[in-house]
């Protein structure tokens, strides 16, 4: 038997788009006077722009300090500024292992999708020359509630046409293995630092179609 789908994060498994993230928002925080350094800025992965602001200023004492309409034009500012880092991804940018592994599941028949929450993920798919490697790319303009709620993810399974049950999610952020597993998917994690996971993997290069189908013929 072989999964019907496996469906991939973005963020720290396509491309290591996490420290674009976290240079654009210590630009932004250091304006505000808060400092966030890079274990911080592990907290964030997953989390939509406009919480991860909130987590920023909750960090730094200013919850209250900013209204709507001031945290969305601080959002805006980091926006532009992430946007603007995003110039230097190429084709080249592609994490290990990950282009071999999406054209292996095309030969085997096994359907791709992007669960991201990030609102730049198509421009970003396309800097890297992959849109046409997924079958379906959820759309995080129209989902709720971003990782760890398994909305992105059920999202994607929805839009392939799977169930859920019948698929592996792929994450590298704490807040994205929970999203999985709170799907009713299998989850492997991508890093060293991650609980939950059914599977750990220490980085891309490790997750080959070997490895993701010998995983899937283990009982849950
Ligand atoms: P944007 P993922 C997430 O992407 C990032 O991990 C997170 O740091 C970011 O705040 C979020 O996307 C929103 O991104 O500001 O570009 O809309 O991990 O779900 O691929
Ligand atoms: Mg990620």
């Amino acid at each position: 038997m072989k999964p019907q789908a496996i469906v991939f994060d973005l963020d720290g498994v396509i491309t290591d788009t996490a420290h674009l993230h976290f240079l654009a928002w210590r630009q932004v925080a250091d304006e505000l006077g808060i400092v966030i350094d890079e274990e911080f800025n592990d907290s964030l992965k997953g989390i939509s722009r406009g919480e991860s602001l909130l987590r920023i200023l909750r960090h730094g004492g200013k919850e209250g300090a900013f209204s709507q309409s001031e945290r969305e034009q601080i959002s805006a500012r980091k926006n532009a500024l992430y946007v603007d880092s995003l110039r230097r991804l190429t084709p080249e940018s592609v994490l290990p292992g990950i282009r071999e592994l999406l054209a292996t599941l095309r030969t085997e028949q096994i359907k791709t999708g992007l669960a991201s929450v990030s609102l730049n993920a198509p421009a970003i798919l396309q800097a890297l020359q992959m849109t046409s490697l997924f079958d379906f790319c959820a759309n995080a303009a129209l989902i709720q509630r971003s990782k760890p709620d398994p909305e992105i993810f059920l999202a994607a399974c929805s839009g392939l046409h799977v169930n859920p049950q019948a698929c592996i999610g792929i994450e590298d952020a704490q807040a994205g293995i929970e999203a999985i597993n709170a799907s009713g998917m299998r989850s492997v994690g991508i890093g060293s630092s991650l609980t939950g996971a059914d599977l750990l993997l220490p980085t891309t290069e490790f997750l080959t179609w070997p490895c993701l189908s010998a995983f899937w013929q283990l009982d849950k």
